[in-house]
């Protein structure tokens, strides 16, 4: 879709289209003397089939051929075509002497008399020129990619279940591809791997484990009387265990590296747990949580600020700027009525719910329902139902491999396993994409769940979320994947109410209006995670049900009602979050509907809830609504596979260094949301229609703030032309600048003063920073010689009616002192939900 691609993307269709054309016409141009020993590839016919083709080796011994005269196979092809009504299909392979004969379409006029008495074999066989020949048979092989001898991968029937089709994670496919999580690291945070296990070893990655609890890198396992502490190996062994070894069993993406960080074999505090979340999070693409708040059916819990901000630094600055993905496991509450929901990090716009399924697609017992499921795979059920097959640690009693992995904890690190295919084919999917490609690839099961499509046509369950991830469907979409425009947000003001919450079925209604203009501020066209915050005084908050509507009609049970939480503390600014407008416009009226399902019989409860307040936060991006249609169609056309086959492949940027600077813990409420900017359009991204809009807050705060860089240019420095943008996707935006500089002698001076040396980046974010400005810059000179070895950076504003533009920065002493310069700077524009303010910095 950007652009930026459409070009080598159509070189490339043309390309492979000349190509095909080239092939199609090759054996027409070889020559087709049939059984002279050209060396053109067989075509058979498409009634070639089975049964229908004869193979055949003539005499290449050169005398015979003179012997009987060098027309010899010509005639044998004309005698074999009119007495057997066999057509020659070429030479087969590069086996010189044999031929493919077809009985093709009945040769009416030749033929027919002779056929019906007269066999192909009985014409070959009477041939002098036939060495040997055989009617071909359908052969009988299987796919040795998925023969492996783990003994109990026969019992993995996650991954190919034989009793209840199509409830697996239909993963075979790709593995025969050779998609196997080749380059993906995923790091499996919890009690520790047991790194030395067979299953293990070979794909463990020691540069991307830790060990938080002791304090030293090595995470293995430590054996506990009172807890096993074989969890974190078990999940492990899920997502990376070495197939075809003679021993247990075999992981989703046997051929990605996994690593551990042991953090709950202790206590856990907020700090350890934000370490945790970014430990080596250059090497660790992927980090599968199976863990979270008490599922005891009355806590409301989630990552406390370090947390928080460690999984908001992740997306920004892990992957190299792609984002580290972080997957999580919805929980095991279902007995007691739990709701993901009311855990914070399933919550998270930032993570991936991943819900379990047992073998025949149900809800087991243990499951626990939320708006914010993203999607769910397979884990154990009731009594009867297989559980998880995978490896397992070898202390106290384990035996290195078990059968019973089971609850939400087991479905998290497949759903991780699987993430990691997709980036093998697709290394640079952002954070986002990943979860946009889920919801548009999930499939629908357990047709006694909530479905409910949306105004953007996908489904949803409370249960289920988007339904169950498919493997295949995954990667195959993952293949042609764009990655979304970056992340931005609309966040109402907080909404005093101070409004009793009506006993049911009466219900306390209030809403908000997003408008168009609300929305041109941002850009927002459709809508990605809607959050709801809420301020609620309750005697039993369990009691209480908050549903949000979204403009389309949607209904979520943000909040829903849990019989076992008394809690009388009721919500202080809780945030509930809702997937399921996934898609749909985020322009419109929301509908915040809050009843209190008393009990009749309980006293205790009978006060009256009241709300405080509340606020809505709308996560989306400029992808308008006819952008994500026409982008599920494509996902849809990718599934045969032919982009698995062929070499298609789409250009992937760079990734980016985010110097340690910014590692900084930032709390949610440093988003705002007030960032300028007009429509910003995937792929083809005016400069001066974002500068207009975007630097405007920029440029009053430079103008308001002092200078960072005493240097400021005394001589405006004219721009005549800039390039458009590179790459317009996942947090940022990538433009080529071409400046046309006039010299100016603000070049020649350095600003020492600073750390690292004159304007470096560190200050340049400081300088952005201030007054909420929405960017993040990074200026990385490339280009003609002159600027070779330039170090410097820029930080412009830009006025609409002037092109004046402010400076700091330097070149080597060696520059010519006057010269007109064309600056090719790649800027790397880091949008994070639209406007991040460090705080440190400020
Ligand atoms: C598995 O190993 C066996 C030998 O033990 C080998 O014959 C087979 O080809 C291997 N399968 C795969 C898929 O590598
Ligand atoms: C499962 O994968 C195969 C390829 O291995 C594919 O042909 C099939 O359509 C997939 N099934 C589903 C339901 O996606
Ligand atoms: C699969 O990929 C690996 C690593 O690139 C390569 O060594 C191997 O030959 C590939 N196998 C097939 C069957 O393409
Ligand atoms: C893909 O590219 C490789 C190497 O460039 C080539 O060997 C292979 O035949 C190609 N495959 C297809 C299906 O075009
Ligand atoms: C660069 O700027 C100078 C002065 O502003 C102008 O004379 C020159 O034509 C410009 N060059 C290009 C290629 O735009
Ligand atoms: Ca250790
Ligand atoms: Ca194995
Ligand atoms: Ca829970
Ligand atoms: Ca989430």
């Amino acid at each position: 879709m950007a652009t930026s691609y459409v070009f080598p993307f159509l070189v490339l269709v043309f390309l492979s289209s000349f190509t095909l054309l080239l092939l199609a016409l090759l054996p027409s141009v070889s020559p087709s003397s049939p059984f002279s020993s050209s060396s053109g590839p067989p075509w058979p016919s498409a009634s070639c089939g089975p049964g229908q083709s004869w193979a055949v080796k003539l005499h290449t011994n050169k005398n015979l051929e003179r012997e009987y005269g060098e027309e010899s196979s010509d005639d044998l092809d004309l005698i074999a075509n009119r007495q057997a009504g066999l057509q020659n299909q070429g030479q087969i392979g590069q086996l010189e002497g044999h031929y493919l004969l077809c009985s093709g379409k009945p040769d009416v006029e030749s033929a027919s008399v002779w056929r019906k008495s007269v066999q192909p074999g009985d014409v070959l066989a009477a041939h002098p020129h036939v060495l040997w020949f055989s009617q071909e048979r359908v052969l009988s092989r299987s796919k040795r990619s998925v023969a492996f001898n783990d003994p109990r991968y026969p019992q993995q029937w996650h991954l190919h279940n034989d009793i209840n089709k199509g409830m697996d994670i239909n993963v075979t496919g790709l593995w025969e591809r050779n998609i196997t999580g080749r380059g993906v690291t995923v790091v499996v945070v919890d009690d520790g791997v047991e790194h030395t296990h067979q299953d293990i070893q070979p794909n463990y990655s020691p540069e991307g484990s830790y060990d938080l609890n002791s304090n030293d890198p090595d995470p293995m396992p430590h054996p506990d009387a009172h807890s096993d502490n074989h969890h974190g190996t078990r999940c492990a062994g899920e997502i990376a265990a070495v197939p075809n070894n003679s021993f247990c069993a075999v992981g989703v993406a046997y051929g990605s590296k996994v690593a551990g960080i042991r953090v709950l074999d202790g206590p856990l505090t907020d700090s350890l747990e934000a370490i945790a979340f970014n430990k080596h999070y250059q090497v660790n693409d992927i980090y599968s949580c199976s863990w979270g708040p008490d599922d005891d059916g009355h806590t409301v819990d989630g990552p406390h600020p370090l947390g928080k901000a460690a999984l908001q630094h992740g997306v920004i600055a892990g992957r190299r700027g792609f984002g580290s993905i972080f997957v999580v496991a919805s929980g095991n509450g279902g007995q007691y009525n739990d709701n993901c929901n009311y855990d914070g990090y399933a919550n998270s716009i930032y993570t991936i719910t991943i819900g379990a399924v047992d073998e025949r697609g149900r809800m087991p017992f243990y499951a626990e329902e939320c708006a914010s499921m993203l999607a769910v795979t397979f884990s154990s059920g009731g009594n009867r139902l297989r559980s998880i097959v995978t490896s397992d640690w070898s202390m106290q009693q384990g035996t290195g491999c078990t059968e019973g992995h089971t609850g939400t904890s087991a479905a998290a690190p497949l759903a991780a396993g699987m993430v990691a295919l997709m980036l093998q084919v697709r290394p640079c999917l952002s954070w986002r994409d990943v979860q946009h490609i889920i919801t548009f690839t999930a499939t629908k099961c357990d047709s006694s769940a909530d479905w409910r499509v949306n105004g953007a046509g996908l489904h949803h369950s409370h249960q289920h979320g988007f339904g169950l991830l498919n493997a295949w469907r995954l990667v195959n979409a993952a293949k042609v994947w764009e990655s979304v425009p970056f992340l931005v947000s609309y966040q109402s003001p907080v909404i005093k109410e101070d409004m009793p919450i009506l006993t049911y079925s009466n219900e306390l209604i209030r809403t908000w209006t997003v408008t168009a203009d609300d929305l041109r501020q941002s850009g927002m066209q459709t809508l990605e995670h809607v959050a709801v915050t809420v301020t609620i005084t309750h005697p039993c908050r369990g009691n209480v049900e908050i549903v949000l509507v979204c403009p389309s009609g949607m209904i979520s049970v943000i909040g829903a009602r849990r019989a076992v939480d008394r809690d009388s503390a009721g919500y202080q600014d809780w945030t509930f979050s809702t997937v399921r407008c996934w898609g749909e416009r985020a322009e419109g009226q929301y509908r915040l509907k809050i009843s209190d399902h008393k009990e009749p019989l309980t006293q205790q409860c009978g006060a009256v809830g009241v709300l405080k307040q509340w606020k809505l936060t709308l996560y989306g991006s400029s992808m308008t609504f006819s952008e994500v249609k026409e982008r599920r169609r494509l996902v849809e056309d990718a599934m045969s596979g032919k982009y698995l086959d062929s070499n298609f492949s789409l250009p992937c940027p760079p990734g980016l260094d985010i110097p340690p600077e910014i590692v900084s813990p930032f709390t949610s409420n440093s988003l705002k949301v007030n960032c300028d900017y007009t429509q910003p359009k995937l792929g083809v991204y005016s400069f001066p229609k974002l500068s207009l809009a975007c630097h405007g807050p920029i440029r009053s705060a430079l103008e308001n703030t002092p200078y960072l860089c005493t240097n400021k240019p005394s001589t405006p420095i004219s721009f005549s032309h800039f390039d458009d943008v590179l790459s317009v996707s996942r947090d940022r935006i990538i433009f080529l600048y071409l400046f046309n500089v006039s010299y100016s002698p603000v070049f020649h001076q350095r600003e020492p003063s600073m750390p690292g040396g004159g304007c470096g980046l560190r200050g340049l974010w400081r300088l952005l920073s201030l007054g909420s400005a929405p960017f993040w810059w990074v200026g990385v000179p490339v280009g003609p010689l002159p600027l070779v070895g330039m170090r410097g950076c820029v930080a412009g504003a830009w006025s609409p009616g002037s092109a004046a533009a402010s400076w700091c920065g330097w070149l080597p002493e060696t520059a010519p002192p006057k010269l007109m310069f064309y600056f090719y700077l790649y800027i790397f524009v880091l949008v994070y939900p639209c406007s991040v303010s460090l705080l440190k910095y400020v």
